[in-house]
């Protein structure tokens, strides 16, 4: 079949129809054919995964230890549970650190947990949980300790809250605990929404004390991936932007304290930090906006709204004087590198945010993206925040804590006024429109991609790369397709800001033009298909 032949609806029908019709009917929702960015459509999002259909979810437990505080150095984040749950969370992600001194503390490097073994199942692993802090305190005199609940902890009823409150004053450092047992939520986004309430209720606002700087921002969601973090860090510095604190690529426990502090809080992902944010904005008054350092374009508008933020005519110039200056590089990369990547498709299927981040980057190289999807977004990471009042709240969801937040009167600070927001018109203040706005009529935009829906997109629209994570990696390019990974870049990047994008753009070029791949054939392109029904 030729590429992009197939009508998406009728993909959609053929899909749905192999699926028994309860699940057929429950998938639908799930998959749009996107009518276009005008046409306001909803999608079925944040949802229990259909059981056995193969999803490419993570856990809560993930979404708090791994992606929210996994990125920050001098914390001793310790685990709570059996070693299995450390095994695989140990160093799999590429969020990397800088400590400014080989002196300084970190221990991202180390993997911490209780052990539990069948005794601490059946009588309680409370007294293990306190003897392994009191060890970690002994060890490394760290200035935290994280305690992160796993399944069997919350199916035994140990209380971790009370065993941090309890070495708190023992030990007389912060010591946290976190309830994000895996089964908490319907995937890694409750992870997220537990991590947030606890860095605000035991951490945020706890030191007054921040860095000189005319211009402070907080960059919440930025996870430091493949380096993605030093990039920015390089780019705020060279605008004379001071970067107060990071949540929490390359970030430390001081720099949570003293994010009160900041005048600004500028939102990478939505889905994982935009707790935090409102809680900020309501607490401290933080004001906070979207911006995406991913695309070379992106990065240019994001650091050209930070500037009209502050209002400051030197600082504006100079913002520009950074863009003219690193789209020097970025121009002459595209225009060599462009007339090989025109026309061709990707599709991705990330978490979060980057599979709609990162199609800024497809579409500098002039790629299209035909299908994207979320793992675990919620329907305002695809339809804007504007839909969030209609969201029906579910069982699952009100699990999770929602904290009532009250006015610090002592450090709340108003940056901006009503007005001074509106006089900045089209500037998106607490709003993020989603991923849909920005895909073309005719995509397939997919929420919770199944194997079997991955496989029949590869198979009927062959794209030149799919994006995805190490899940889905082998697979994918059994089937002769290039899978590029956005969790960990596969060993890349950095891909973010200006010399971000150049990596990117040199990346891609390479996968989708390899010729390795046009020498595998899937085998229902070398060999006859044999199809049998039952006979009954
Ligand atoms: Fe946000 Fe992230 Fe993402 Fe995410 Fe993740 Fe991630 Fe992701 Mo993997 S916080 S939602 S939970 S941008 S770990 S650093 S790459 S799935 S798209």
């Amino acid at each position: 079949m030729a590429k992009y032949e197939i009508d998406p609806l009728r993909w959609k029908q053929e899909v749905l129809k192999k699926y028994p019709s309860k699940i057929g009917k429950k998938r639908e929702k799930s998959i749009i054919v996107h009518e276009g960015p005008e046409v306001a459509q909803q999608i079925m999002a944040n949802v229990r995964t259909i059981p056995g259909i193969i999803t490419q979810r993570g856990c809560t437990y993930a979404g708090c230890k791994g992606v929210v505080l996994g990125p920050t150095r001098d914390i001793v984040n310790l685990v709570h549970g059996p070693i299995g749950c450390s095994f695989y969370a140990w160093l799999t992600r590429r969020n990397q650190t800088r400590p400014p001194t080989p002196e300084d503390p970190n221990y991202m490097t180390y993997c911490f947990s209780t052990d539990m073994q069948d005794s601490n199942i059946v009588f309680g692993g409370e007294i293990k949980l306190k003897q392994a802090c009191r060890e970690a305190y002994e060890l490394f005199k760290p200035k935290a300790i994280g305690i992160f609940s796993t399944c069997p902890v919350g199916l035994i009823g140990d209380d971790v809250h009370a065993v941090a409150r309890e070495m708190k004053e023992e030990l007389g450092i912060n010591v946290f605990g976190f309830s994000c047992e895996g089964y908490k939520g319907v995937s890694q986004s409750a992870g997220h929404h537990i991590a947030n309430n606890a860095l605000m209720k035991h951490v945020i606002g706890l030191n007054d004390k921040y860095p000189a700087g005319k211009f402070r921002i907080n960059m919440l969601g930025e996870y430091n991936i493949g380096g993605d973090a030093f990039e920015l860090e390089r780019i705020l510095e060279k605008c004379g932007i001071t970067l107060n604190a990071s949540f929490s690529g390359n970030s430390t426990m001081e720099q949570f304290e003293r994010a009160h502090t900041a005048d600004l809080n500028v939102v990478m992902c939505h889905r994982s930090i935009n707790y935090v944010a409102e809680m900020m904005e309501k607490k401290y008054g933080i004001p906070w906006f979207k911006v995406n350092f991913i695309g070379a374009e992106s990065s240019a508008k994001s650091l050209r709204k930070i500037a009209e933020y502050f209002g400051d005519s030197e600082l504006k110039s100079r913002v520009e004087q950074v863009i003219a200056e690193e789209m020097l590089l970025v121009k002459e990369t595209i225009d060599e590198i462009y007339p090989r990547t025109d026309g061709k498709m990707a599709m991705l299927f990330v978490g979060g945010s980057r599979a709609h981040h990162y199609q800024e980057l497809f579409s500098e190289l002039g790629m299209k993206t035909l299908s994207a999807g979320y793992e675990f977004g919620h329907r305002d990471d695809y339809e804007g925040r504007r839909v969030l009042p209609t969201i029906q709240v579910d069982a699952d969801s009100r699990n999770i804590e929602e904290l009532s937040i009250e006015r610090d009167e002592a450090k709340y600070k108003e940056r901006i006024t009503e007005e001074g927001k509106k006089a900045l018109g089209g500037f998106g203040f607490n709003d993020y429109e989603g991923m849909m706005v920005d895909m073309a009529k005719g995509t397939l935009i997919i929420d919770d991609l199944s194997h079997y829906e991955m496989e029949k997109l590869i198979e009927i629209y062959h794209p030149d790369v799919f994006c995805a994570g190490i899940k889905e990696k082998y697979c994918v390019q059994k089937m002769g397709i290039p899978l590029k990974q956005l969790h960990s870049y596969d060993y890349g990047g950095p891909y973010a800001g200006f010399l971000g994008a150049i990596n990117f753009y040199k990346d891609i070029d390479m996968i989708v033009n390899t010729s390795i791949w046009k020498l595998i054939k899937a085998p229902w392109e070398s060999e006859p298909v044999i199809e049998a029904e039952y006979a009954a």
